[in-house]
């Protein structure tokens, strides 16, 4: 699987803008990387009550280095830093200092005069520089625990201005933090996974390796990081593992098995990683063994022990004679307790094993029947490939559709279009088709209202051929506002498409408050689709979800949300969680050929 450390994982620096306007999605890495460092700044000089206007002028650098198309090293070689708008002297003096001495020594200066701690409070969705002013100044708070403390005790109530509602958003915010710290969502993981595991090849001991545990059943996050290896000569290929350039701790290190702590992009806390080796022999018992889920293997040992056979991780024994009747593939494992092979995604003990003994196992969605991506950006909005280089891109992977799906006008933090941009749009898409193969969907990704209005005129809407409909903003509205809203928006004759349709962020954002049965209801009503955004900070629905919808007659869309071609690639995560969540070729939407898939949008519309 290719592609999943291509995607940095970003943090905008203003918690209401959506993550695609992150730093990362556009211009060089050391675009992002000041703008990052701007933004600590405009943080800092905001809780030590800095000018606001200092303040702001940050702020704006901070929204022009994201949106800086061009590398700010190329800008700052022609001596043109000033010409960025929002970039004075003084700021452009910053950006030079860094490019040349990797600092900014007002940033030091400032770091070195608050508490460190302080930054990590700010870390905590619901705490502003103005909160974590007040706390710091009423209540000494310099650290994430002191927070939890006056958070947790109610003290922090005593604090002017911080009202019963700041604080349920700030231990929201703790639990989502602590949530994200405490296990890695599934697309870091196996960046990571993927990266060991080619080190370890590359030894030439290794006859077998895979990821097992967790991230091979496609988890959404992972605790840690099972490996598995089938060699020989266990010393060697032991030896490279905990002398990964990445490790940080060897936790433990035996003749066949080994565990790590190794450093995990966009992370502060370390994962850890666990490695057992077995002989090729006993390599499907132990995949089997190490994949779990626990509960999936409970239930198999169960089934074993009706049949007078023990099952370990060394194999499958008979209990009378202690012979070993299966070991060498995950095949023969589930073959000897009279099961067929479950796939990896399935092993949850969500009744999985009373499908394989009935024979009813669901023949799961792959990749081979996806025809297209139906949910893709540009640099029209934010995206950042022009227009062409998507539609070249997705001909390339032998896709037979793909969509243009640009934000509309009321998400103006990611250049949501204009209805005259998107007409005009709309006309560039037809003008592009004659010269490709694959053929082009004009869409959009259009804001559902406050009031479940959308965000563009029916008329405009009508031109399109495929319309999603999103949320993002007003995030907060109590559940059955939210809940009417989207409804609201399913029934619109136009609309196709529910995209992520909870709003979370795996570990930052929890989804909004939502009745999700009540929106499947009206997905199904209208014969309209909801999305598996496939994206790894999304991954919205969530497997459960998408299985209720699935079992509640709603079609699905699975599709990638790209802003940057490489995201393409995500188009696996949102199949494997569409495999958690049991789903069939015969219910995803971008499984229909594109005349299909168009007779079933234009229906909508009659
Ligand atoms: P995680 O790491 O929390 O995301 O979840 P897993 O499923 O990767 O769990 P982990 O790393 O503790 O163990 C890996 C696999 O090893 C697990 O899925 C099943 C197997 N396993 C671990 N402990 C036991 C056990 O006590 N009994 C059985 N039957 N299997 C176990
Ligand atoms: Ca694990
Ligand atoms: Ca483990």
């Amino acid at each position: 699987m290719r592609g999943f450390a291509e995607t940095g994982r970003s943090r905008a620096s203003d918690p209401r803008v959506d993550l695609h306007a992150a730093p990362g999605y556009h211009g060089g890495v050391k675009n992002a990387e000041i703008a990052r460092l701007f933004g600590e700044i405009a943080q800092l000089l905001e809780i030590k009550g800095e000018n606001v206007f200092r303040v702001r002028a940050y702020e704006r650098a901070v929204q022009s280095l994201e949106g800086l198309a061009e590398d700010v090293a190329r800008v700052a070689a022609r001596g043109e830093l000033s010409s960025i708008p929002g970039i004075g002297k003084g700021l452009a003096a910053h950006i030079t200092e860094y490019l040349e001495t990797g600092r900014i020594a007002e940033l030091e200066a400032l770091r070195a005069e608050l508490p460190r701690g302080l930054l990590e409070v700010l870390a905590v969705r619901g705490v502003g520089p103005r909160t974590a002013k007040l706390l710091h100044e009423h209540l000494g708070v310099d650290s994430v625990e002191r927070l939890e403390q006056a958070a947790v005790s109610g003290d922090i109530l005593r604090v002017p201005g911080i009202r019963a509602r700041t604080r349920a958003n700030i231990l929201a915010g703790l639990r989502t933090l602590r949530a994200g710290q405490e296990r890695l969502p599934l697309g870091l993981a196996l960046a990571r996974a993927e990266e060991i595991v080619e080190a370890l090849r590359a030894t030439g001991e290794v006859t077998a390796i895979e990821v097992a545990g967790s991230a091979r059943r496609r988890r959404d996050t992972v605790g840690d990081l099972d490996i598995l290896v089938a060699c020989r000569d266990p010393g060697r290929v032991i030896e490279r593992f905990v002398g990964l350039p990445a490790v940080t701790t060897v936790l433990a290190r035996g003749d066949t098995k080994a565990s790590i702590e190794c450093r995990a992009e966009g992370r502060a806390a370390p994962i850890q990683v666990d490695l057992r080796v077995v002989a090729p022999g006993a390599y499907g018992a132990a995949l089997q063994y190490f994949t779990g889920s626990k509960d999936h293997n409970v239930r198999l040992r169960e089934l074993a022990q009706k049949k007078g056979l023990k099952i370990s991780e060394y194999g499958v024994f008979s209990e009378r004679t202690g012979k070993r009747v299966a070991s060498a593939t995950e095949a023969a494992v589930y073959e000897a307790v009279g099961l067929p092979w479950i796939p990896p995604e399935l092993r949850e003990n969500s009744g999985e094993i009373e499908a394989a003994l009935a024979g009813r196992l669901p023949d799961l969605v792959g990749a081979e029947h996806i025809r297209g991506d139906l949910h893709a950006h540009t640099d029209w909005s934010d995206g950042r490939q022009p227009l062409e280089r998507l539609v070249a891109e997705a001909e390339a992977r032998g896709y037979e559709y793909i969509i243009v799906s640009d934000h509309s006008r009321s998400s103006t933090v990611a250049g949501g279009l204009t209805p005259e941009e998107l007409r005009e749009q709309i006309t560039r898409i037809r003008a592009l088709q004659p010269k490709h193969r694959i053929r082009i969907l004009a869409g959009s990704e259009c804001d559902i209202l406050a009031d479940g209005r959308m965000d563009f005129p029916d008329d405009l809407l009508a031109e399109l051929d495929v319309v999603l409909a999103a949320v993002h903003s007003r995030f907060r509205q109590p559940r059955a506002e939210m809940t009417a809203r989207i409804v609201r928006a399913l029934a619109h004759p136009c609309v196709d498409i529910l995209v992520h349709p909870t709003g979370r962020l795996i570990g930052e954002r929890d989804p909004y408050d939502v009745d999700l049965d009540q929106v499947f209801a009206a997905a199904r009503e209208h014969d309209k689709a909801v999305e598996i955004n496939a994206s790894w900070q999304r991954l919205d629905l969530k497997d459960t979800h998408a299985r209720r919808a699935a079992e509640l007659g709603v079609r699905i869309a699975i599709s990638t949300d790209t802003h940057d071609l490489p995201q393409l690639d995500g188009m696996a995560l949102g199949i494997a969680t569409a495999r958690r969540a049991w789903i069939t070729p015969a219910q995803v939407v971008n499984t229909l050929p594109h005349k299909r898939l168009l007779a079933w949008t234009r229906g909508h519309r009659r």
